[in-house]
């Protein structure tokens, strides 16, 4: 409580140094130890990495929306590893950033550090991915999508797919990260929808790491190993389309010998809808920026924001994505 009460009080401070030098950016005041202010907020952000089309298209948004909402912008990539994401933010908290916000690429482990940002009174945004702290106090907001949903969306379209059918379907799963948020709601989410049914088994089910080189090796593997793959699911557009050029190399068609389901809806991901090798992309915005920086300056200048802000999001049949690639941003 009293930690709870003293973090709004430094959250006052800032305010009041915000206040005292946002408009005519002229005041010099500063709220004794951060960085000389000039009213310009700084966001320190760790990056996940740049796995996929999907982290692309993020950081372009992330970069983007803070140049257009005049955030300077500290911008690290962590190469999809925890560790560098943990130095990364201890580093923000040494340079006193006004405010951090990180995509974490695990669910676990976070509480030191965000404790530590705590302390040091500098408020934390989680952005696309959640963390499994039980002290929620550790962190303002977090923006992203739900991807418990997402996999029961990608469930949903497979048991109509197969109502009239009364054959066993047999599916591989390419999971996303191990320990990732996405990759862990999405194999939940999928698995709930399709346990209605016992004709849906998953046959073989591995991580691929969200990239397509992995997605790739693993298909290779699958088509080894499991005989009759009736059906993919692919944590992301990327792992799929690997699995596309292994199912071909395989001598197989995809999205006829092997249906594919996908999840993100990136540009190369539409196409290869578009064209007939996936059968189905459930959606996942990147375009996480605006909302973020938004949140960056309500969360910096004291105000309430809502714990959650979910992501609204949508699927692609085939002929649904011919229809929406000609504008597709990402
Ligand atoms: O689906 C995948 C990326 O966290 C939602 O990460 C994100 C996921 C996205 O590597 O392509």
């Amino acid at each position: 409580m009293l930690q709870r009460v003293s973090a709004l009080i430094a959250v006052g401070a800032v305010v009041l140094t915000m206040a005292g030098c946002g408009s005519g950016g002229t005041s010099a005041t500063t709220d004794g130890g951060k960085a000389a202010d000039d009213g310009k907020i700084t966001m320190g952000f760790s990056q996940v990495g740049a796995e996929s089309g999907w982290r692309t298209a993020n950081t372009k948004s992330v970069q983007e929306s803070a140049k257009t909402a005049g955030v300077e912008l500290k911008f690290s990539d962590a190469q999809q590893k925890q560790e560098n994401q943990i130095k990364a933010i201890r580093s923000f908290v040494q340079q006193k950033v006004d405010v951090i916000a990180f995509s974490p690429v695990v669910e676990s482990g976070w509480d030191t550090v965000l404790k530590e940002a705590q302390s040091a009174k500098i408020p934390v945004i989680l952005t696309d991915r959640a963390v499994d702290s039980a002290d929620t106090t550790l962190y303002k907001t977090f923006l992203g999508s739900d991807f418990v949903e997402e996999g029961k969306k990608a469930g949903q379209w497979l048991v109509e797919e197969y109502k009239d059918s009364k054959d066993p379907v047999n599916i591989v799963e390419l999971q996303g990260t191990t320990g990732s948020a996405p990759a862990n709601d999405r194999k939940a989410g999928f698995a709930e929808v399709i346990a209605a049914d016992p004709k849906f088994k998953i046959a073989a089910s591995q991580t691929g790491d969200f990239t397509r080189a992995k997605g790739k090796e693993v298909m290779d593997a699958f088509l080894k190993s499991t005989p009759d793959i009736d059906v993919l699911f692919a944590h992301n557009d990327d792992m799929g389309l690997g699995a596309i050029e292994a199912i071909e190399g395989a001598g197989k068609v995809p999205g006829k010998d092997i249906k594919i389901i996908t999840i993100d809806a990136v540009k190369d991901g539409m196409q290869a809808l578009a064209d007939g090798k996936i059968s189905y992309i459930v959606e996942c915005s990147p375009l996480l920026g605006p909302q973020l920086m938004d949140l960056a300056k309500k969360v910096v200048a004291g105000e309430q924001v809502p714990a959650r802000v979910v992501t609204e999001e949508t699927a692609f049949t085939q002929e649904q994505a011919k229809a929406a690639l000609p504008t597709r941003q990402y």
